[in-house]
């Protein structure tokens, strides 16, 4: 048995984001987002649920962030609501808005959690979806304009300031219906990318006007690498490093290099997907960052002949209870590509990691066993460890996320919390992961058996 050991300032935390959580989606003032719009339309969510309510959030921060506290969580990751802000998308400002947040942050202060801000987690404003939303290269001026705002209004209680969670669900949104808006055309996701990405650098590029000495900037990228399944078969190969091109290396070539790389641009010439490119827009994607978010959570395999392949035997046959592999390796992995192939060096922090559906039955007196999240988490943990006994520079950790919630297109059905949620009555749980976790932030150590990797 060894005792494994976070440095002292480590940051341990749980990451939220507002549409999920906070509920209250037309209460004081805010205007609706595309995920509350999308989610209306019968058939885009699973179980038909909208985030109209979520963990109402919105109503109940005193209670969850005491959670938080008593979880001995050192920060505490969320998004600001685009539309809570600026229910029009511009112009006119929700102070009502503002003051939530203000009270929110507030409250992280006083149970001395660390704010790590995201200020765009998928929440357009309906608004601007009216007016062509990512597909309008506008929209990396209104996001400038909103980013802004923000620094201005919390500049000095914020430290942590990410532009953007995940720009691929942008173009998940654009190009394959699976999130809102729910466009499905390949152009339209390789354009809403473009201006993303622009949207960042926007965003970057005022951060540094505004002159916060205190605060650090940065982007969150969700890295799923996709290996292939038969690493001796040439078209499994092949399918694995193009799937990389098109998922997060697009991302962080443009970021990272300032380039889209010739076998993206060459598959989007021969699609016919060539989002408009104007002179000066790389250079104005590629800011210098002050830090790296990296959402993690799993790997991919990719198989040319997927019939030909026995279930059983794809993802190596280890698999959770709930269908996804457990690799938690992954992480490692991705944070190994990241130092050698993009030559990072700035900060690296683990803005989500986390798994589902693990036993989520409430048992008698209110015990909920889910036993493989904290096997799933004790891995990542493990596995981030071994990265920074190598020389990897990673700072912090948020398990994604502290309460159940609401999961986008998966609506209530895909719990991923630390602390159970009944949803009908708002009540909480932590689970065995919570009481797990809470031992483990506040230790800053773990148990680690060798072999159990
Ligand atoms: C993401 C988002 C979260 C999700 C989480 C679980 O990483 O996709 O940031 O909003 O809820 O990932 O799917």
């Amino acid at each position: 048995m060894e005792t494994i050991r976070f440095p002292k300032d480590f940051l341990f935390g749980t990451a939220t984001s507002a549409a999920q959580l906070e509920g209250a989606a037309r209460e004081e003032g805010k205007g609706l987002s595309i995920w509350d719009t999308f989610a209306r339309i019968p058939g885009n969510i699973a179980d038909g649920s909208t985030p109209e309510n979520a963990c109402d959030l919105y109503h109940r921060y005193e209670e969850d962030l005491d959670l938080a506290q008593r979880m001995n969580l050192n920060s505490f990751r969320f998004s600001f609501s685009w539309p809570r802000i600026l229910p029009e998308g511009k112009g006119k400002v929700n102070q009502k808005g503002l003051d939530y947040y203000k009270r929110f942050i507030d409250g992280l202060w006083k149970r001395n959690m660390i704010p790590n801000a995201t200020i765009y987690h998928w929440d357009l404003p309906y608004e601007l979806e009216r007016l062509g939303g990512w597909l309008n290269r506008d929209v990396a001026d209104w996001f400038g304009e909103y980013a802004s705002l923000l620094y201005r209004e919390f500049g000095d209680a914020v430290p942590m300031w990410a532009t953007v969670n995940e720009p691929i669900a942008t173009y998940v949104g654009y190009a394959l219906g699976g999130f809102a808006p729910g466009f499905r055309l390949e152009k339209y996701g390789r354009q809403a990318n473009h201006h993303i990405l622009l949207a960042h650098g926007e965003a970057i590029r005022r951060f540094r006007q505004e002159n916060l000495k205190e605060s650090k900037a940065g982007i969150v990228v969700d890295i799923w690498q996709h290996y292939p399944l038969r690493p001796d078969n040439d078209r499994d190969c092949e399918i694995a490093r193009l799937e990389n091109e098109k998922t997060f290396r697009s991302y962080l070539n443009p970021v990272l290099k300032g380039c889209y790389r010739q076998e993206l641009l060459q598959y989007m010439e021969e699609k016919d997907c060539m989002p408009v490119i104007k002179d000066g827009d790389m250079e104005r994607i590629r800011q210098p960052l002050d830090f790296f978010g990296l959402n993690c959570y799993n790997r991919v395999l990719d198989c040319a002949e997927p019939e030909a392949v026995p279930d059983r035997k794809k993802n190596g046959g280890n698999f959770m209870e709930n269908g996804t592999e457990y690799y938690p390796r992954a992480v490692y992995e991705a944070v190994e590509m990241l130092r050698k192939e993009y030559q990072l060096a700035i900060p690296v922090y683990i803005t989500e990691n986390g798994t589902c559906n693990c036993g989520e039955q409430v048992q008698d007196g209110g015990r909920i066993r889910d036993t493989q999240r904290i096997e799933y988490l004790r891995g990542n943990l493990y596995w981030i460890a071994r990265a920074m006994e190598e020389g990897a520079d990673i700072r912090g950790y948020y398990v994604w996320s502290l309460l159940d919630n609401w999961e986008w297109c998966a609506g209530f059905e895909s719990r991923f919390g630390l602390v159970h949620v009944d949803f009908d009555t708002q009540e909480r749980l932590v689970k065995d992961s919570g009481k797990w976790y809470a031992q483990v932030a506040g230790s800053g150590e773990m148990d680690w058996k060798e072999g159990e990797e």
